[in-house]
């Protein structure tokens, strides 16, 4: 989320971030943003168990505060522990990123570091993807590789992941935001794709 949020400020990527919602009022991320500038709000998911439509609705009603609408905005999904509802993915349809830290479809859902290094991969690594109304399953924007280190525990190989992270996502939001994401089914075709 900072990375996509300085790449912003720095003029980097065309966007103007509008809004930061954690469902988590600890959240870390809430003061790195307040710090660039960017406005925040803390909606809470507690209590919303059974109702994941009623939390996305409070979700969607703060974007459309915001001006994140489903004709102009983008939502990414950072640190987001949630699942998203279908009504909300139809209602911002392809305009819902997740990078996920796997090279999917290998190790989706929790700790996918950790099931990657209990596996006994080479190789791992991050992807950005469309959100659709599966975990883990919309057409895939980017991804990058992380070589697995045979004394590599679930921590370490997270850390080399999550600095590959702050890469790849600003690039995916920036090929977002330039117009240069076809999207063939579950295929995406990518415009001048980042080397
Ligand atoms: N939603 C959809 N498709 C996706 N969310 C994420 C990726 C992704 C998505 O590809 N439709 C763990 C969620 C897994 C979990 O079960 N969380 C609980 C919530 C607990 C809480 O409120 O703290 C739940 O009920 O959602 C982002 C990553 C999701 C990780």
């Amino acid at each position: 989320m900072s990375a996509i949020l300085k790449a912003a400020r720095g003029g980097r990527i065309p966007i103007n971030p509008a809004v930061v919602i954690s469902n988590r009022p600890d959240a870390l991320g809430l003061a790195s943003a307040k710090r660039l500038g960017v406005e925040t709000r803390v909606i809470e998911s507690r209590g919303f168990a059974g109702d994941r439509w009623g939390y996305d609705q409070r979700i969607v009603s703060a974007l459309k505060d915001c001006g994140v609408t489903p004709e102009n905005g983008l939502v990414c999904l950072a640190g987001f522990m949630r699942i998203i509802s279908p009504q909300f993915v139809r209602m911002y349809r392809n305009r819902i990123l997740n990078i996920h830290p796997a090279l999917l479809p290998a190790f989706p859902g929790l700790d996918a570091q950790g099931q990657a290094v209990k596996y006994g991969a080479k190789c791992s690594g991050c992807t950005v993807h469309l959100v659709d109304e599966g975990v883990d399953t919309g057409p895939v924007i980017l991804q990058d590789v992380v070589r697995v280190r045979d004394d590599d525990t679930a921590e370490s190989l997270s850390e080399r992941i999550l600095r590959r992270e702050h890469i790849l996502y600003p690039r995916a939001v920036n090929l977002f935001a330039t117009g240069r994401i076809k999207i063939e089914g579950r295929r995406t075709i990518i415009e001048d794709p980042p080397a």
